[in-house]
């Protein structure tokens, strides 16, 4: 299987209801999208959640990308990072019969079976940030280095805490494959520095309530942790307000993935040290492009790896600042 790795550039770290929501580049009329790049193929992606800006960006550099080859997108997302939610947007995009659909599953066995069905009934799938447990019916999956970056997440920790101590993960739930990739990268590299007293992942369920919420009682419970992992943008900026809610933040050192403009204000205000940002516009980009090689019958790369960029307050305004997610395209 062809897997290409795409080095990005590090940037240097210092210290270290259905209730779809939908928007989007189709005048077809299906769904509630709306604008158009006017081409033959009929794309729709399908995003974890609406809202998040890891999603939004992904989304730009699918529509950018989208006008530039001539096809349409339409897109959509459940209210939640919730395969119950999502199903039911998979089943109604497979109605609508797009040519193919980028997606980015939330659950790695509930998201199987609806997936398969749609690649059985000829649609090209792509995976897009997430997978499932078995993947093979997919066009190509584009995703991050996740691994590696726990493991640098671990590595910023560490960096920022010569001594050791007690660190924690704030993860939102088991089965996405993306967070998981995160924990094991972070849990690999700690168990290797016997400083660390590492006390398990805490789940979140996407929530930032349910992230400072839990980080609280951690802190009740540990008032000596030293740093904690957040693992994606809602446990991140949960974890942030409840460190600075226990009026922690110059104990506990915060890193966390992604960039959201949340996230990029904690870092600012000192409440986080460290983001792994990853590159969605590229994942959104490469996502089309596979796409449209899997339709037109040219060579597809099953399998896509992008990097990511570590960012913290000395590169933010600087390098850093072209990995910050968008709002808004
Ligand atoms: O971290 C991203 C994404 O990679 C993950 O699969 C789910 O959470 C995010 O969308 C950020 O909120």
């Amino acid at each position: 299987m062809k897997t290409i790795t795409k080095l990005l550039p590090l940037v240097a770290a210092s210290a270290l209801a259905l209730t779809a929501c939908s928007s989007g580049s189709d005048d077809s009329g299906s769904g509630s999208g709306s604008s158009a790049s006017g081409g033959n193929q009929k794309l729709a992606f399908v995003q974890g959640v609406a809202g998040d800006e890891f999603y939004v960006t992904m989304q730009c550099g699918i529509e950018a990308e989208a006008k530039k080859v001539g096809a349409t997108v339409n897109t959509q997302g459940p209210a939640k990072f919730d395969p119950t939610l999502q199903k039911p947007i998979v089943d109604s995009v497979m109605a609508s019969k797009p040519d193919a659909i980028l997606i980015a599953p939330t659950d790695v066995s509930a998201m199987q079976a609806p997936l398969k069905a749609a690649a059985d009934q000829g649609i090209k799938v792509v995976l897009v940030d997430t997978t499932v447990d078995d993947p093979s019916f997919a066009a190509s999956q584009i995703s991050s280095d996740n691994e590696g970056g726990g493991a640098a997440a671990f590595k910023a920790i560490q960096d920022l805490n010569p001594d050791g101590g007690k660190i924690l993960i704030m993860s939102t739930d088991p089965g996405i494959s993306t967070v998981d990739a995160r924990v094991k990268g972070f849990e690999t590299a700690a168990a290797k520095d016997e400083k660390f007293d590492y006390l398990g992942v805490q789940y979140s369920h996407n929530d930032t309530a349910t992230a400072a919420r839990l980080i609280t009682a951690a802190l009740a419970k540990n008032p000596d942790i030293v740093g904690v992992f957040a693992t994606n943008t809602f446990s991140a900026a949960g974890t942030a307000t409840g460190v600075r809610q226990a009026d922690k933040q110059d104990q506990v050192k915060v890193v966390g993935f992604d960039a959201g403009p949340d996230q990029v204000g904690q870092l600012k205000d000192g409440t986080v040290q460290a983001l792994i940002a990853q590159d969605p516009y590229e994942i959104g980009v490469d996502g089309v492009d596979q796409a449209m090689a899997s339709l037109d019958g040219s060579e597809v790369t099953p399998t896509i790896q992008t990097g990511f960029h570590i960012i913290t307050k000395d590169n933010v305004d600087g390098d850093g600042a072209q990995y910050l997610y968008k709002s808004s395209c």
